[in-house]
């Protein structure tokens, strides 16, 4: 590949000497010019720009002079591309503030350019019909920009297009899979975050996965990194990703940091819910309820338990007792006030914990916390914001630290909910009688131990 560069300030690219682009050219990989554009100026003060037709502050460069600076680059001989017979594929590249975002799809589609020439403009730019005329000339012509802040001129962003392009050439990077690898490649998703020795280093440790040499773990720990800080740092790319390539797992990790893209892309916030929100809380609390009652349980059942014990009067109660009991909600992330969309009520002690009789020597211990409630609306199935919801509560009483389990009863039948349970580390220990509106129904009773790490 032939890269010609031209500038006023040829200096800026002895960089290219260097390191890696410099051993790709020592090694005939790439073959790069850099051009004085004054070298085409024809008076005596060797003049590249004049004043905008049109008024206004600053300098515009020249057409004149860039017009015989890239006639005479752009003819510059290609010996091996003209092998083949087919015309070789020269690209006129601009840099700009006005450009289009260089992205690395552009930069892997460059690697196929016999010749990119970079026309590095200064103050505020190169006259437009520069890029019209060699457009018009049926050369490729692409003005980019490398970000949403201006530079003084192209030179720092010639040296950012050479330097994703050149990389990518087939030896240049000693490890071929580093370039898979890495942030911006197919997944679509930024890069996991990296460790090395020492193990330990100011008192931070290194991530216990990544020492267990369990491949697996590490793939997955990896994977749920790079959702999370895709999820931080550029929700944007979560827009261009393909939901059926995530699945319940990735969805709800993504949830965890705020983000769904199932069945809408969708920005959530988990908090606890205020003292003075027990309304909401009661709407919400009847409105899912009834979608975890078996199919036969009689309507009236469901209605008199609502109406019993999912009243504002109920939730007030418990939400005055925020050391006892942890009511989470979810709410959809946007401006202004919205309704729940979900929660969780979890009792810690006091007068809604576990019931005595769910203890089980050896499996549920007394003091147990429980999971009274977590129910999501059916609008969202599928988004992860129940398992997002569920981890939250989980770690909620982890870090109260007063529970070393977390115990939940759910109907026999509701496989759904039981499935989901044990995906989240919840295991089968026993069953208890759960009354509906006076009708006896059966539950699995579900245990999971917070782990040393949780706490
Ligand atoms: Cl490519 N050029 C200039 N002058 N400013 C920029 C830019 C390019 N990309 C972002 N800002």
């Amino acid at each position: 590949m032939r890269i010609d560069l031209v500038s006023i300030f040829p200096d800026y690219f002895a960089a290219l000497d260097l390191s890696l682009m410099g051993k790709a050219r020592e090694a005939g990989l790439v073959d790069v010019a850099v051009h004085d554009l004054r070298k085409w100026t024809e008076d005596r003060h060797r003049t590249v720009d004049d004043t905008p037709y049109g008024g206004g502050a600053g300098m515009v460069m020249r057409p004149d002079v860039w017009g015989r600076a890239l006639d005479e680059v752009l003819d510059h001989p290609l010996p091996a591309a003209d092998e083949g017979g087919a015309p070789p594929r020269r690209v006129l590249a601009v840099p700009t503030a006005a450009g289009v975002p260089l992205t690395q799809r552009m930069a892997e589609d460059l690697t196929g350019a016999d010749q990119i020439v970079v026309a590095c403009g200064r103050y505020e730019g190169i006259d437009q019909r520069v890029t019209d005329h060699y457009r018009s000339r049926e050369y490729e012509v692409v003005e980019y920009s490398i970000g949403d802040y201006v530079l003084n001129g192209g030179e720092v962003a010639a040296l950012v297009l050479v330097e994703a392009v050149v990389r990518l050439l087939d030896g240049v990077v000693g490890n071929p899979a580093s370039v898979v690898e890495e942030s911006h490649s197919a997944e679509g998703l930024l890069e996991h975050p990296a460790y090395t020795k020492p193990r330990s280093w100011r008192g931070l440790e290194v991530p216990g996965v990544l020492l267990s040499g369990n491949h697996r773990r590490i793939q997955d720990w990896r994977r749920d990194r790079s959702l999370v800080r895709t999820a931080h740092r550029r929700p944007d790319m979560l827009d261009r990703l393909d939901p059926n390539g995530l699945d319940v797992h990735d969805r709800e990790i993504l949830a965890g940091a705020g983000q769904v893209v199932r069945p809408r892309r969708a920005r959530i916030r988990i908090r606890l819910a205020r003292p003075d929100e027990a309304a909401a809380v009661a709407t919400l609390a009847a409105r899912t309820f009834p979608a975890a009652c078996p199919p036969h349980l009689p309507r009236q059942a469901v209605e008199d338990f609502i109406s019993e014990n999912l009243t504002e009067e109920v939730f007030a109660q418990l939400l005055a007792e925020p050391r006892d009991n942890r009511i989470l909600l979810v709410h959809e992330d946007l401006p202004g006030a919205t309704e729940p969309i979900g929660y969780t009520f979890t009792a810690l002690g006091g007068a809604h914990a576990m019931p005595t009789e769910m203890v089980r020597p050896g499996k549920i211990e007394m003091g147990a916390a429980y999971l009274s409630k977590c129910y999501v609306d059916e609008d969202w199935r599928g988004s992860g914001i129940a398992g997002a919801l569920l981890e939250r509560a989980v770690a909620d009483v982890a870090t109260r630290g007063r529970n070393s389990q977390v115990v939940l009863g759910t109907n026999v039948g509701n496989g759904r909910a039981i499935r989901f349970y044990r995906r989240h580390g919840f295991k089968v220990v026993s069953r208890r009688k759960f009354i509906v509106g006076g009708v006896v129904n059966l539950d699995e009773v579900l245990v999971r131990n917070i782990t040393a790490t949780q706490r």
